[in-house]
């Protein structure tokens, strides 16, 4: 890797300034526009019926009396909705068997998991909608159901996909070095069965679209993440050329990850809109969100880490069951492969290897949630240094520094072959430690224990990969997302010196029209108020590849940065014409395009573009207008890291634990806008005390979903988490102009292990030495009996 860009001149020092977020005036009041507030003349309403059997044959469908019900203006099933192709997964790993069944948006003979949508009821009103879908008559012939990923691979098993034969999808390695000699030799082996459980990505906004399709055009909005790939897929399926497919998301109230999708409802919806002549809408219920969106995580992990007496890890190994559920969605398979490429951690490791087995079960598919597969690693790397160090009795972040990844090592290629761009992992531990009073907390942990209060700290050092590009890298890993790991930007400043750029990210929360707004403001000597930031439409902008990955500042934001600089670049040249001034001569500062040392010439941008938009004073050899255009496929991902401590209160009487405190520093580079830094950590690490301490999506024996409604699937809330306390490190990436790295999963990543480690500190007096999530009261509980006993 190597990168030669040198920073461009900031001028108004916008970047790096917590900017309140240009968003939320209208949010905040109200004026948002999400799927659900667009009404279009002719409206109809889609309700699915969907299987309440886990398993079974579809003997038959009677649509008959759904339709005779007023209102209703069609019943369709799978029959009815034959799209050219199923719906998509993309990776194809080189040289790897991906086993993929064939999954339709509606299921053709048989249900596969409780929610399988079998049809579509299409009515005037939403209510008529949901009442005929109940009167649809589905005769189902129950077939016997495996949930259990253990138990699927088991000879005998009941089989999800009986063509198939087995219920193993794929088989996946990715390692460095050799582990089992380096097991083999150790002086310490320590291993856990690490169950990394099932959570669902539980936006506010739960899934929706609203389908137009007239004259040949198909403008469909829909609540997602990736825009223009929905509108590439929904062209394919149904056979329209791409240019008569809009796309838009609109206001989306969340993802986090749920929607990097494309559904079978989004395509059902658009064709029954053609079917129909008519705008179909259809927003799913929270039920139905925890049924038939895509879950995350679902790992089972056998790990084995190795070393010596010293603290120094030799290997690292991890069995990953990782359970699939029913199909493949968009990257089903993948996701548990990002687990091996981040197995390392921060660490200096010279045996690393991960083996996946992928399982078919009767459940919802598994796909990305925040972090997809990178904190399921994280997890069980720290909580497994935290173990081998009990085993040495060694001090858990003496080992942690033994084995980082010294600063200077970097860029460091680390034994799976990647290599990570910057970092100082150190430098974050001890920017924690100085935040934080160790000695001080564990005074108060030995005198509170005395009054029967268990106190613990866990701490989590994390490295992870982000800024999802680049092609090169990831087309080779199998990855085929329709049009490869870049992404693109307009900026275009208009002839009164007011900027509009387009993005092809897709924020949905995470504040792009603020940092995106404050990159160009730098660049081009004007205010953030004066840029508006357009995301989300295909009709728009050029094609991008949307939002995940914490992709969207390294790879859009740079995209961003590069068209500003071009941009800036023309409006020098024009200045240095019409000011008689050499073009290396002009810099951007104090809101003005100036020629340096002389402080009476100077343009600002608005003067700028009047010159540009009427162009009788331009050079000759240049284009009126002033507007640029940037593909940018970056040359390596980017490696933000962090240091995370989290201290928990164990009541052993009741198994309850509360997190009372929780320090981090995080290294995401340069901020462009700390606050919204802070937001996004926040967030993430909300995320992983839910799934630590609360959350879990959880299916009984006859794949019944128990967790379908907020009331069983246990979300955290304000009260049961504590202030954050914040900092950082900014070790800029080498890898893009701007230096920055990704922060959008940064606290899901971190966070688990922390509270996870906190809690077996705080009760290892009492003999418990590992504990899996989710950590309830009634699992901490029977913990601590089954140590006292
Ligand atoms: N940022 C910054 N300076 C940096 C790094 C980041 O100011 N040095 C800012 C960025 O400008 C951006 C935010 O931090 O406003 C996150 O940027 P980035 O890390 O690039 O992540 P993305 O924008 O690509 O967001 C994706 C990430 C993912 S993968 C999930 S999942 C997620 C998340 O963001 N889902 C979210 N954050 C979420 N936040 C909300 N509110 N809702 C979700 O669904």
């Amino acid at each position: 890797m190597s990168v030669t860009d040198k920073a461009p001149t900031v001028g108004n020092g916008h970047v790096g300034r917590s900017l309140k977020r240009k968003e939320d005036p209208r949010l905040i009041t109200g004026k948002g526009t999400y799927v659900d507030d667009i009404v279009l003349p002719g409206m109809t309403y889609a309700a699915f019926v969907r299987s309440p059997e886990a398993h079974a044959k579809i003997t038959s469908i009677d649509t008959s009396a759904a339709k005779e019900l007023p209102g209703v203006r069609a019943v369709l099933t799978g029959e009815d909705v034959q799209p050219a192709a199923p719906l998509p997964m993309v990776w194809v790993p080189p040289g790897v068997e991906v086993r993929t069944p064939e999954h339709w948006p509606l299921a053709r003979s048989e249900v596969k998991h409780v929610g399988d949508p079998v049809a579509v009821v299409i009515a005037d009103d939403k209510y008529a909608a949901i009442d005929a879908a109940e009167q649809v008559i589905v005769d189902y012939d129950p077939l016997p159901v495996v949930t259990d990923p253990e138990k699927a691979l088991e000879d005998g098993s009941p089989l999800v996909h009986e063509s198939l034969g087995t219920n193993e999808s794929h088989q996946w390695a990715l390692g460095g070095g050799d582990v089992e000699k380096a097991i083999g030799e150790a002086e310490v082996v320590v291993e856990r069965r690490i169950v990394n459980h099932r959570t669902s990505g539980a936006p506010i906004e739960p899934r929706g679209c609203v389908a137009d399709y007239r004259v040949d055009h198909l403008t469909f909005w829909t609540a997602t993440q990736i825009p223009h790939l929905v509108r590439s897929f929904l062209a394919g399926e149904m056979e329209i050329s791409e240019e008569k497919v809009r796309v838009i998301a609109p206001e989306v109230g969340g993802g986090f990850g749920a929607k990097l999708q494309h559904y079978g409802e989004e395509l059902v919806c658009a064709w029954a809109s053609r079917v129909l002549d008519r705008p179909v809408k259809y927003i799913e219920t929270r039920s139905e969100h925890m049924a038939t969106t895509h879950h995350g995580r679902d790992q089972i992990d056998y790990v084995r880490l190795a070393g010596t007496r010293d603290g120094t890890i030799t290997a690292i190994h991890a069995k990953v069951i990782a359970d699939l559920g029913a199909y493949h969605h968009l990257l089903t398979p993948f996701i548990p492969a990002f687990t091996g490429f981040v197995l390392s951690g921060c660490y200096k490791i010279p045996n690393v290897q991960t083996d996946v087995i992928g399982v078919f079960t009767n459940k919802m598919s598994t796909d990305a949630i925040r972090g997809a597969g990178r904190p399921e690693a994280t997890h069980l790397l720290e909580v497994m240094v935290d173990q081998f160090a009990a085993e040495i009795g060694m001090d858990p972040l003496e080992v942690r520094r033994k084995n980082f990844i010294p600063k200077e090592d970097f860029p460091a290629e680390v034994a799976v072959g990647i290599v990570y761009d910057s970092g100082d992992y150190a430098g974050a531990l001890d920017r924690l430690l100085q935040n934080f009073d160790l000695d001080g907390f564990r005074r108060e942990q030995e005198a509170k224990r005395g009054e029967g209060k268990y106190l613990g700290v866990g701490f989590s050092t994390y490295m992870e990969i982000c800024g999802l590009a680049p092609s090169r890298v990831v087309g080779p890993s199998g990855v085929g997302i329709q049009g490869g790991f870049w992404e693109s930007a307009v900026v275009r400043v208009h002839p009164s010196g007011s900027v509009t750029v387009f993005t092809g990210a897709s924020p949905h929360g995470q504040g792009h029209e603020t940092g995106f707004a404050q990159i160009v403001a730098d660049r081009l000597g004007v205010d953030p108020g004066q840029v508006e930031v357009i995301h989300g439409d295909t009709g728009t902008g050029p094609y991008g590849m949307g939002t995940y990955g914490s992709r969207s500042l390294a790879v859009g934001g740079e995209s961003v940065a590069r068209t500003a600089v071009k941009v800036a670049d023309k409006a020098k040249r024009i200045v240095a014409h019409l000011l008689e001034a050499a073009p290396e001569d002009i810099e951007v500062t104090g809101g003005k395009f100036q020629v340096r040392g002389s402080p009476d010439k100077g343009m600002t941008l608005a003067e700028v573009a009047g010159a540009a938009y009427v162009p009788d004073a331009m050079p000759t050899d240049m284009e009126p207008g002033l507007e640029e255009t940037t593909f940018y496929d970056p040359e390596n991902f980017v490696y933000p890291f962090g240091a995370h401590a989290c201290v928990v209160a164990v009541d052993a009487e009741t198994g309850k634990v509360e997190v009372v405190r929780y320090v981090c520093v995080d290294d995401c580079g340069p901020a462009i806008n700390p606050m919204l830094i802070d937001g996004q950590v926040h967030g993430g690490i909300v995320h992983a005390i839910g799934q630590a301490l609360y959350e879990q999506i959880h299916y009984d024996e006859q794949g019944q979903l128990v967790t379908s409604t907020f009331v069983d699937y246990a979300l955290p809330t304000a009260a049961e988490v504590p202030t954050f306390e914040t900092d950082r490190t900014e070790t800029p990436s080498p890898v893009n102009t701007l230096g920055v790295k990704g922060v959008g999963e940064a606290g899901t990543i971190a966070a688990s292990p922390a509270v996870v480690n906190a809690v077996i500190d705080a009760l290892r007096p009492l003999g418990v030495s590992y504990i899996d999530m989710p950590m309830t009261p009634m699992r901490v509980w029977g913990t601590i009996q089954e140590a006292r006993s």
